[in-house]
């Protein structure tokens, strides 16, 4: 890190260069606004600390400088004997993002600071990779705002100074600071708009307003938080990171509610969807099928003999022939399929917009590549019997007896194949 550090004395340029030594940081001190000029021109500098007072004058015109040089997206971090409002007001609309105190100043207290510029923990690391929009009409403001985030390494940014940009853009931001008063268009309309599309991102409000009546009009229209310019490096982390932990827990909660929903309609064993899951989408294939006068079949299939599986190698042997009979359905069955566990060891497909004759061709296809599937734990091959059967106009209980039937047709039979038919 090489830091450039404008002031006045040059003892003090050693003072501060002292207290870089062992965090292994590059001191570069100028004490004009010339020496600065000329410094930032030679090498790579990533902040900026200054007093207010350079040998040349006040320092202020320099900042105004920076502001609109290719250097405009170097932090600033201004040294001051006297921290004031008034001060923080008139340097934050230089673009200065936080004060360190002159008084008493000494190495650690530096290093504190510096420190907590590098602070890696979790929430940081986490934030990093969140897309993030930022809305402002100053490009101050802008510049403010994204060089604190990316003093943090958070450089996933987007500056928008027009609202119609934001408003109309097709990426996905986790995080949105919103400036309230734009051109145009009011900040708070914005962040309504953002509310209503994105009910769980973060949203910051952020003006130099501070009056109560706004605060409270911008926290009901759907913000998640106000931020009042000026303000500094670490109350805008601050509120950053309080908001964070809000939506961490959310998606959280989303995360588990995600899990619990697929549990809901997923079979443990194989994976496979449950039995739950195949009746209502048998029904909604059923009002499709209804509505639209199209073919829809449907195959109940039961494992062979398979007692004896269990009796002869045990039941975890058993459980794997049935993960491999819902594997083989589920990598060769269409898409458009759906697949099950009905219970026990009878399983489900169902086959939208296809007639019987089309369903046997690929329940055929499926029973022979069970049959010749070589179970090593079993030492053999495993066979199905099933019932396929065609739609014709019953009620998904009537549908699926019309199957069994069929079914124990096909075991009656001899077992190993499919029998097919229509619902009398
Ligand atoms: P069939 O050819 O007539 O269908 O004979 P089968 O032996 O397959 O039929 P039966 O209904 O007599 O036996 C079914 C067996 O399936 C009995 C039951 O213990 C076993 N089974 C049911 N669910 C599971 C399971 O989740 N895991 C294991 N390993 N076995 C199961
Ligand atoms: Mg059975
Ligand atoms: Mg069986």
């Amino acid at each position: 890190m090489t830091i450039l550090h404008l002031d006045r004395s040059r003892f003090f340029h050693k003072v501060v260069q002292k207290a870089g030594e062992a965090e292994s940081i590059q001191f570069l001190g100028a004490a004009s606004q010339k020496e600065a000029i000329e410094q930032l021109q030679q090498q790579e500098i990533d902040l900026i600390l200054t007093a207010r007072e350079l040998e040349d004058g006040p320092v202020d015109s320099l900042l105004r400088k920076l502001l609109d040089s290719p250097h405009g997206h170097i932090p600033v971090i201004m040294l001051t004997s006297s921290d004031t409002l008034d001060i923080r007001e008139q340097y934050f609309n230089l673009g200065v993002i936080d004060f360190v105190s002159k008084e008493g100043f000494s190495g650690d207290k530096l290093r504190e600071q510096l420190d907590y510029f590098k602070q890696q923990d979790d929430m940081v690391i986490d934030m990093r990779k969140m897309p993030i929009a930022i809305l402002d009409d100053s490009r101050l403001s802008l510049n403010v705002i994204s060089s604190i985030l990316k003093m943090y390494g958070i450089n996933n940014l987007s500056l928008f100074s027009d609202p119609h940009e934001l408003m109309e853009s097709k990426d996905e931001y986790e995080i949105y600071f919103i400036d309230l008063i734009l051109p145009k268009i009011s900040g708070e309309r914005i962040v309504r708009e953002l509310r209503k599309a994105h009910p769980h991102k973060i949203i910051i409000a952020i003006s130099s307003l501070d009056k109560y009546n706004t605060i409270v009009h911008v926290l009901e229209s759907g913000a998640d938080d106000y931020i009042i310019k000026p303000f500094n490096s670490r109350l805008l982390m601050a509120r950053l990171k309080s908001n964070f932990r809000s939506y961490q827990a959310m998606e959280e909660v989303k995360k588990q509610r995600d899990i619990l929903s697929s549990m809901a309609v997923t079979d443990s064993l194989t994976g496979c969807s449950n039995h739950r899951f195949l009746i209502q989408r048998l029904i909604e294939e059923i009002e499709k099928v209804s509505r639209y006068k199209n073919s829809l079949s449907l195959l109940l299939l039961d494992i062979d003999n398979f007692k004896s599986v269990n009796d002869e190698f045990g039941h975890p042997v058993g459980d794997i022939v049935l993960k491999k009979l819902a594997d083989l359905f589920m990598k060769n069955s269409r898409k458009s399929d759906v697949f099950g566990r009905y219970g026990g060891e009878e399983f489900l497909l169902i086959l939208p917009e296809t007639d019987i004759n089309q369903a046997f061709i690929i329940c055929e296809r499926l029973r022979i590549l069970f049959a010749n599937l070589e179970i090593g734990e079993v030492g053999r091959s495993v066979t199905f019997s099933g019932g396929l059967a065609e739609w014709n106009g019953e009620t998904d209980e009537a549908f699926l007896k019309c199957a069994d039937e069929l079914l124990y047709q096909a075991k009656n039979a001899g077992r190993n194949q499919i029998k097919t038919g229509n619902p009398k």
